[in-house]
């Protein structure tokens, strides 16, 4: 580490909570090794099936319910308690395990498992339990227009009003655990690098992105992360 920082974004994937037990996406055991991307994670999956993939939502929420943050969730709580600077966690989790660990300023950019949206007026409401195409909403009474408030590929991502504002501003950008396959979150260390961050990639592995990095930390997030936020806080 060189300088102090003033405005530090971590850029999340499945990767930092595998250590909690969820799968990632693209591994050899990950979800889409075991089912169709096009049938459960695309809007147009979503409108064709919408009860097959409520089905494969239900399912998941329980062990997601269930899952507790890991020391690398732990080492951003540290880091943005005791690091005088705005740090700021922009997620791809669907899981709730940032806050879980009490992390603060957390952007879901593609939604949370533990969220439904009403289609028809927008609202969203929380719920850990089960989700049917013949459910209605609460809000405006509207049927069979409940979706997974999860971003599915051809949908727009969430909150990225605020979320390009802390590209710009950053002067850390620190990814951890993702593969920089899915856009327009692999384009994001490319933003904070153009206006001027310190750019950090953390993962078990070289990743397609990888020369877009000043920096490689290699290995488990669980292990480098809580290292890497310790000698943050010594050189403060
Ligand atoms: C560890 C570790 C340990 C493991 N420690 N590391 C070209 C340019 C721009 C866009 C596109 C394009 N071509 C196509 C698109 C569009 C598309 C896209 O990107 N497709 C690509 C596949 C090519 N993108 C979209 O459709 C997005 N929307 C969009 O672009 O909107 C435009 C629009 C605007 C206005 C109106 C309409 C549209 C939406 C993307 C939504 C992504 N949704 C998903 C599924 C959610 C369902 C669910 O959660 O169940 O989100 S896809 C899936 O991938 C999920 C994840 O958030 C996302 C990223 O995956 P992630 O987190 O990187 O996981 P993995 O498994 O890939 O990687 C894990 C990594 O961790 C690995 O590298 C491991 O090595 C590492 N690791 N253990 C450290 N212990």
């Amino acid at each position: 580490m060189t300088r102090k920082y003033k405005n530090i974004v971590f850029l999340t994937g499945a990767g930092i909570s595998a250590e909690s037990g969820l799968s990632t996406f693209r591994s050899e055991d990950g979800l889409w090794n075991k089912h169709r991307v096009e049938d459960v994670a695309t809007i147009e999956a979503f409108y064709r099936n919408p009860d097959y993939v409520h089905e494969f939502y239900n399912e998941m929420r329980p062990e997601f319910l269930a899952a507790q943050p890991n020391p690398a969730h732990k080492a951003i709580t540290t880091l943005q308690q005791k690091y005088p600077a705005k740090i700021s966690v922009v997620t791809q989790n669907v899981d709730t395990l940032h806050e879980k660990a009490g992390n603060q300023n957390v952007y879901h950019i593609h939604g949370q498992i533990n969220q439904i949206v009403c289609l028809n007026c927008g609202h969203v409401f929380e719920t850990w339990g089960e989700v049917s195409s013949e459910d209605v909403c609460e809000q405006c009474g509207a049927h069979a227009m409940l979706k997974p408030n999860i971003v599915f590929f051809g949908e727009g991502l969430l909150c990225m009003d605020e979320v390009d504002r802390l590209l710009q501003t950053c002067d850390l950008f620190i990814s951890v655990g993702t593969s920089g396959v899915v856009y327009p979150a692999a384009g994001f260390v490319q933003i904070a690098k153009m206006f001027g961050a310190d750019t950090y990639e953390f993962n078990m592995e070289k990743t397609s992105n990888n020369r877009l990095f000043d920096e490689h930390i290699y290995g488990p997030a669980g292990t480098t992360l809580p290292e890497f936020v310790k000698k943050m806080l010594e050189e403060e």
